[in-house]
């Protein structure tokens, strides 16, 4: 693939939520990354790669699994960057290390061919969950972090299944505009950074999304999280929203 065609092509992926319980999905990235990435100058990851994260120095196996296959993919020519989601926030600098990737703070401006994109992974922007932005400042205040990452691993698995209980039973109750996107909030940020492109995922509602900012078309692009289709964005000349099958 000659460089030039390659450093146009840029993918995005967001929401995977790899874990043991589903092999599938383990198997369908580690497929993506061997049909997609060889010709692609990066791979921006938008968070909730993981399940749950819960500290680098959790040794379960499809840790490592997952960071050495990043790592070929990097070392292969394909740069690779992640973003924290609100299930693996606590990804570090010791995984970024293991899979050659760099850690990006949130929001991220991604220049393209000329074209500037806003990358979030979107919990920020759901605004109107009040219960879950208190949750979010505790757990992204550095202090928070650092004490939580001092506790052993069984203490730290038991607070992340509680987390998500207590997130399930409080979310069964919400309705679905409160646990989505603000568009306010879409437009806001888009117009704080001049940026007409926003890509994120977290909704699990893959659109894309068109509306107007102070007179300028502007898109909203949502990742769809995996399942039974796996979903990227494909930058070339323009943003395209892709979607696949995946095998059970
Ligand atoms: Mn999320």
């Amino acid at each position: 693939m000659p460089a030039s065609s390659r450093n146009k092509r840029v993918l995005l992926i967001s929401d995977l939520h790899l874990e043991e319980a589903r092999p599938q999905l383990t198997r369908a990235f580690l497929d993506f990354l061997d049909r997609e990435t060889a010709d692609a100058s990066a791979l921006y990851i938008l968070g909730d790669f993981f399940n749950v994260w819960l500290g680098d120095d959790d040794d379960r196996p499809l840790n490592a699994v997952i960071a050495n296959a990043l790592k070929q993919c990097s070392d292969g020519g394909t740069a690779v960057y992640l973003l924290h989601g609100n299930r693996d926030f606590l990804l570090g600098a010791e995984f970024a290390r293991a899979a050659g990737a760099t850690l990006l703070a949130e929001p991220h401006v991604l220049e393209h061919e000329g074209q500037r994109y806003l990358l979030m992974h979107g919990d920020a922007l759901c605004t109107l969950d009040t219960d879950y932005q208190k949750f979010r400042t505790t757990v992204r205040n550095p202090a928070w972090q650092q004490m939580f990452l001092t506790k052993p691993l069984a203490e730290r698995r038991a607070f992340a299944a509680e987390a998500r209980a207590a997130s399930k039973s409080m979310n069964s109750n919400k309705a679905a505009d409160i646990m989505d996107v603000t568009p306010t909030e879409a437009e806001a940020v888009l117009r704080k950074y001049s940026i007409d492109t926003l890509i994120h995922g977290h909704t699990h509602r893959p659109a894309v999304h068109r509306f107007t900012v102070d007179d300028k078309t502007c898109e909203r692009i949502v990742l769809g999280d995996w399942g039974n289709s796996g979903w990227y964005v494909e930058l070339a000349d323009a943003p395209l929203l892709q979607q696949f099958a995946i095998p059970h």
